[in-house]
């Protein structure tokens, strides 16, 4: 596939084919058409751009609230070049104070609440811009743009320049910066379009939160390349979904929206039959819920699976067998091995670590050549870090990780991060943090702690306040055991298996 153009650009082509339709609903406010989005994307960039002076390539950092505003800005951070760093609102100041340091923004935008704390953040690491946009859209940023001219000329770019940066965590030191590139993202959409078969006759119901690669890459730019409308939700509640699913033909979320879906008498077959697809991906989708969804609805969900460097990789098929318990095949556009330790390609049904190449996968990580380079094979294969085998009808099965990583409600945790909390605390001598199965988040994170001997405190509430006060609510350990010392293997590592036994 020859990608060419910016992001926007494609947009734009398909769009302005009807500026006057809808392209998004919300509850509280009007519609959108494509011709309000042209208008606000055309002042924000410009403000960006021509006022605050930003360049193509530089960075404008955002911690806000889900908003129809928050994806104006996205997309006129595509239209004028700039490449787009969204942050978990859940971050703690630490997070927050890293990210901005690494990814040297020109402009931050966040909460008006934050706006002191990011405005100290700014000045530490030298940030000349700090904007701000709450949850209704105004602020300080939206404010600018009042008289500002509605119109500029969309930033060309080439295919492999920066569009965004998504933050993802690391079995060992900081955050990386992901990068992807607009032809990454252009390439992704395209395959997920055919394959999940969008057309402008779709509605997409999206509840999903925008700074993650699903809610903002996957949902959103399926919708607006392939002219379907979008039902805007600023969060996943399960009763306003249930409301707004017989307006809906596709419905996108993690494993738990649809245990916490399943969990509402309401869901039944007649709630649901103008659905086209469900689909599902960022963490495993137990066969138990496909099964009873299938049996509740009729419908067979769509298991897909990707990461923030890549996007997505595999898709079970709209037409075609849809296999519980597998991700389905390779994308168009991506090839995907199984490899043995020596790094030799496995035959069919032979358990190994997952590598795919292809126009989706990132180039490298931000200012870590080191670590880009340790994560691509030679040959331009990138390391997933995902262990799995291909069946005989080349469907993917993933069977586990072979990064030390915990999926809670589809938000990674890496447990050294939340290990490196605990380990500070004065009674503690060494920690080792672990997901056990959980019937709402799939797994929870829970922490395994070796006081000082004779040491009282801290117990299970200082522990979790500790880490509540410094990193994201939702690596919090779910619940602390006490241990006078963690089993270790011969060469010294903790067997973190032998916790999951114990606590799981
Ligand atoms: C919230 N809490 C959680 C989580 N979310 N605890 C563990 N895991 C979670 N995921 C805790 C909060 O800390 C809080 O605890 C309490 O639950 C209530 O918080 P609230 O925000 O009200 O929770 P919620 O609205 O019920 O959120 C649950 C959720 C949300 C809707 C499942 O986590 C969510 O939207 N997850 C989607 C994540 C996602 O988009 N992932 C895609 C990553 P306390 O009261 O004690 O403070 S992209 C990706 O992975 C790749 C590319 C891919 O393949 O898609
Ligand atoms: P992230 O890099 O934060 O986007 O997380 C990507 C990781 O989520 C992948 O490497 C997988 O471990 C996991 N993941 C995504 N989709 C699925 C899925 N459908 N089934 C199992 N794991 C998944």
């Amino acid at each position: 596939m020859v990608i060419s153009g910016s992001l926007f650009e494609r947009i734009a082509a398909r769009q302005s084919r009807d500026p006057h339709r809808v392209i998004l609903e919300r509850a509280d406010a009007h519609p959108l058409t494509w011709s309000d989005m042209e208008e606000a994307t055309a002042r924000l960039s410009r403000l960006m751009s021509v006022t605050l002076g930003l360049k193509p390539g530089d960075r404008v950092a955002v911690r806000v609230e889900k908003s129809t505003a928050s994806l104006l800005l996205y997309l006129a951070c595509l239209r004028a070049g700039l490449v787009y760093v969204p942050m978990n609102t859940a971050y703690g100041r630490d997070e927050v104070d890293y990210l901005i340091g690494n990814a040297a923004p020109e402009l931050v935008v966040c909460d008006p609440a934050a706006r002191n704390e990011v405005r100290d953040l700014a000045i530490k690491h030298s940030t000349p811009h700090v904007r701000t946009l709450n949850a209704d859209g105004k602020g300080s940023l939206w404010d600018a743009t009042e008289g500002t001219p509605a119109n500029f000329p969309t930033v060309a770019c080439a295919s492999d320049a920066p569009a965004a940066m998504l933050y993802t965590s690391g079995t060992t030191g900081r955050p990386k910066g992901a990068v992807l590139s607009h032809g990454n993202l252009i390439a992704n959409a395209e395959d997920l379009i055919s394959v999940w078969k969008f057309t402008a006759d779709d509605v997409l119901l999206h509840a999903l939160p925008l700074f993650h690669a699903h809610g903002l890459f996957v949902a959103c730019h399926c919708a607006l390349l392939s002219g379907a409308r979008l039902i805007w939700h600023p969060r996943f509640d399960a009763s306003l979904v249930l409301g707004d699913l017989p307006r809906a033909t596709v419905f996108m979320g993690v494993p738990t929206f649809y245990t916490r879906l399943l969990a509402d008498a309401r869901l039944d077959r007649a709630l649901t039959g103008d659905m086209r697809v469900f689909i599902s991906g960022s963490a495993p989708l137990l066969a138990e819920t496909w099964n009873s969804f299938a049996t509740r609805t009729g419908h067979r969900i769509v298991e897909r699976y990707g990461m923030t460097e890549t996007g997505m990789n595999t898709s079970n098929p709209v037409d075609g067998a849809r296999k519980p318990g597998s991700v389905g095949l390779p994308l168009p556009s991506t090839e995907l091995r199984i490899v043995g330790e020596d790094g030799g390609v496995l035959p069919t049904d032979q358990i190994g670590d997952v590598q795919v190449r292809g126009a989706n996968v990132f180039s490298g990580y931000w200012r870590m050549p080191d670590k880009t380079a340790e994560d691509f094979t030679e040959d331009g294969w990138f390391k997933t870090g995902d262990v799995g085998f291909i069946d005989p009808d080349g469907y993917v099965h993933l069977v586990g990780r072979a990064k030390d990583l915990i999926i809670s409600g589809g938000y990674n945790v890496y447990p050294k991060e939340v290990e490196a909390v605990i380990d500070r605390l004065d009674g503690v001598v060494e920690s080792a943090v672990i997901g056990v199965p959980h019937p709402d988040f799939g797994e929870a994170v829970t922490a395994v702690v070796v006081r000082a001997p004779g040491a009282t405190t801290p117990d299970a509430e200082g522990v979790i306040g500790a880490v509540r006060d410094a990193i994201a609510n939702y690596k919090v350990p779910k619940s602390v055991h006490f241990v006078t010392e963690l089993p270790r293997n011969t060469m010294g590592k903790v067997q973190k298996n032998l916790l999951r036994d114990t606590y799981g």
